[in-house]
């Protein structure tokens, strides 16, 4: 059975979103990143910025010398996330088959959407349109029949861009294709198969299956059946954890907010070890709390400057909702899709 798989990836990411915030932006070279007076990097560049030779990675004072009208503007991860869920929200019209890479990229797998006809190429067209209205920035978007080519038809017409590689086109469309575009080819591994006089797939298809192996071992392989069109990988579900959170409910009531606040740090101590591996998806803090009446209430917020200042803050406003006698309380912190991926020293 052919798959039909989109692989969807927005333009300029955290620009675009910054440019929606404020049109006087647009036209203007733009990167989001830190400042060039320190040892900031710029974590996007806009179009616009990009043809002067601005990067993602490259140091900000790089930057500002490649283009000295150059506008900086500092990241608002809150706000990046929020218009990746709102890309989410969109997905999910279509499919539950959706594999987020980063907060602004994602496979999705519609072989068994009715959306269209099936058809994935008008699915695609719908998303575009649909995330352009409902989140305000522009993504570009691959078809095909695996993750593979998917991800290189997104890339292949950015920005705005819409390539459908349907079956019939694929055998054509990887003759030609870069070596360097296969995934986990990266500038090194693609000098030496240009050392071995191997550029496109076509160089590649001239070579047999056990020699690929001999001379690149597992990645041999994989290029084998790469440029032969044929990748199985199945789109992901990442079952993410949504909240991580721990409670404790007391032999005796306490009686009063000083009460509450002492038990804070035990609560924390344990808390802290459970959100460890998920540390870089916290999005907020709540703190739950149970009445002697059996009543309760949870207040929930942004982290703010660290986990107990925040969980005092919540404990507290929690509590002055129904000051008096608590029999449990609870910390936690919920979680976001994605990773926050790359980790950039942005030195703000
Ligand atoms: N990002 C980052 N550091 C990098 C690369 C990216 O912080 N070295 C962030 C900023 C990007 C976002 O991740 O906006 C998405 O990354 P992409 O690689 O998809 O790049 P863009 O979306 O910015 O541009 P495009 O996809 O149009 O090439
Ligand atoms: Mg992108």
């Amino acid at each position: 059975m052919t798959r039909k798989i989109i692989h969807v990836d927005a333009d300029s990411f955290y620009a675009s979103v910054e440019e929606r915030d404020d049109p006087s932006l647009i036209g203007q070279p733009v990167v989001v990143g830190g400042r060039p007076d320190g040892r900031g990097v710029i974590a996007t560049a806009n179009y616009t910025a990009r043809s002067y030779g601005v990067r993602s990675a490259m140091p900000s004072a790089q930057a500002l010398r490649l283009c000295p009208h150059l506008v900086f503007i500092k990241p608002d991860m809150a706000k990046y996330r929020q218009a990746s869920e709102g890309m989410h929200q969109v997905f999910q019209r279509y499919t539950a088959l959706i594999e987020p890479l980063s907060l602004d990229e994602a496979y999705l797998d519609v072989s068994d959407s009715d959306a269209y006809d099936g058809s994935a190429t008008r699915i695609a067209q719908a998303i575009k349109s649909e995330v352009r209205d409902s989140v305000g920035i522009c993504v570009s978007a691959g078809v095909s029949v695996n993750k593979f080519l998917a991800k290189v038809a997104s890339d292949w017409e950015k920005p705005d861009g819409l390539t459908v590689l349907p079956p019939h086109k694929v055998e054509a469309f990887v003759q030609d294709l870069p070596l360097r575009k296969f995934p986990g080819v990266g500038p090194k591994f693609s000098q030496r198969l240009a050392d071995d006089g191997l550029a496109v797939g076509r160089d590649l298809l001239a070579v047999s299956r056990r020699d690929c192996v001999r001379r690149y071992g597992s990645m041999g392989e994989r290029l084998y059946h790469l440029v032969r069109g044929i990748d199985e990988r199945v789109v992901k579900v990442s079952r993410l954890r949504k909240s991580v959170s721990v409670e404790n409910t007391f032999s005796e009531d306490l009686s009063d907010l000083p009460a509450c606040l002492a038990k804070l740090p035990e609560l924390l101590e344990k808390l802290e070890q459970r959100m460890d591996p998920h540390a870089d998806r916290v999005r907020s803090v709540f703190v739950k709390l149970k009445f002697a009446d059996f009543s309760q209430t949870t207040a929930e917020g942004a982290l703010e400057t660290d986990l107990v200042h925040s969980c005092q803050h919540y404990l507290t406003q929690a509590w002055e909702r129904n000051p008096g006698s608590v029999r449990l309380i609870g910390v936690g912190v919920r979680l976001g899709p994605v990773e926050w991926g790359r980790q950039l020293d942005l030195d703000l």
